[in-house]
C-alpha cells in the first residue's frame, strides 16, 4: 500500500513546547498555527510511495553515519507563495547539510524525483500566513539533534497528522 512519507528532524516533547512558544511569539495575526506535536524540520520529502521504494530509502538511511549536532534556531522568515512562516538557523551545521544531501541523493538512486532546489532547512510554525514574522529580535533555541526519523503523513478531515514510523541515531553524544 502506498504511503505519504518524509524524513525529518523531530523534536522531543520538551523541545516541541519550547519551539511552539517561540513560533507563537513571532507569528503574525491570523493563519493556522502548526500544533506542537507536528513541529519538525523536513530533510527529504518522498511523496506517496510504495513499499519497494520505502525499503530502498530505509536501506539508504541505515547506511548513513553522521555525527550528532546542535541546531541553533535564531531566525524567522516568510515564504509568500506557500504562505508559511518558519524558524531557521543563520548557521546551518555541516552534518545537517550532509544528512539532507545523502537522503536526497538516495531518492534518485531509489527511482524517486529528488528535490532540485537547494536545501533550505526550516521549521514551519504557521500555515496560511498572510504576512511575515512580527519581530525579528527573537529568542534563540538550542536543539541538540541526536537522531532523524521517517514520518508518515495522514490526511485527516481536521488536517495533516504525522506519525514517526522509524528512527535512526546519529553518532556520538552531544
Ligand atoms: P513545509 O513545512 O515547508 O510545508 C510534510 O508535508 C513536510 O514535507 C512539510 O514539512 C513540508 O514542508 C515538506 N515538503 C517538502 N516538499 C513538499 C511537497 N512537495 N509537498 C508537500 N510537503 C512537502
Amino acid at each position: 500500500m502506498a504511503e505519504r512519507l518524509f524524513f525529518a528532524l523531530w523534536p522531543d516533547e520538551a523541545q516541541q513546547r519550547t519551539l511552539y512558544k517561540l513560533g507563537r511569539s513571532i507569528a503574525p495575526p491570523g493563519g493556522k498555527p502548526m500544533a506542537a506535536q507536528n513541529l519538525h524540520i523536513t530533510l527529504a520529502f518522498l511523496g506517496t510511495i510504495d513499499a519497494d521504494k520505502r525499503n530502498c530509502m530505509e536501506k539508504a538511511a541505515d547506511a548513513i553515519q553522521l555525527p550528532s549536532f546542535e541546531l541553533v534556531l535564531d531566525s524567522a522568515g516568510y515564504w509568500p507563495r506557500p504562505q508559511v512562516v518558519w524558524l531557521g538557523c543563520s548557521a546551518v551545521p555541516e552534518p545537517l547539510l550532509a544528512l539532507a544531501a545523502r537522503l536526497n541523493g538516495a531518492m534518485a538512486a531509489c527511482g524517486l524525483a529528488a528535490e532540485t532546489r537547494p536545501y533550505s532547512p526550516h521549521l514551519t510554525v504557521l500555515r496560511k500566513a498572510r504576512q511575515g514574522p512580527r519581530q525579528l529580535d527573537m529568542d534563540t533555541v538550542h536543539w541538540p539533534v541526536g537522531d532523524f526519523v521517517l514520518v508518515q503523513s495522514l490526511t485527516l478531515p481536521e488536517g495533516a497528522q504525522y506519525q514517526v514510523v522509524r528512527r535512526w541515531p546519529l553518532a556520538g553524544q552531544l
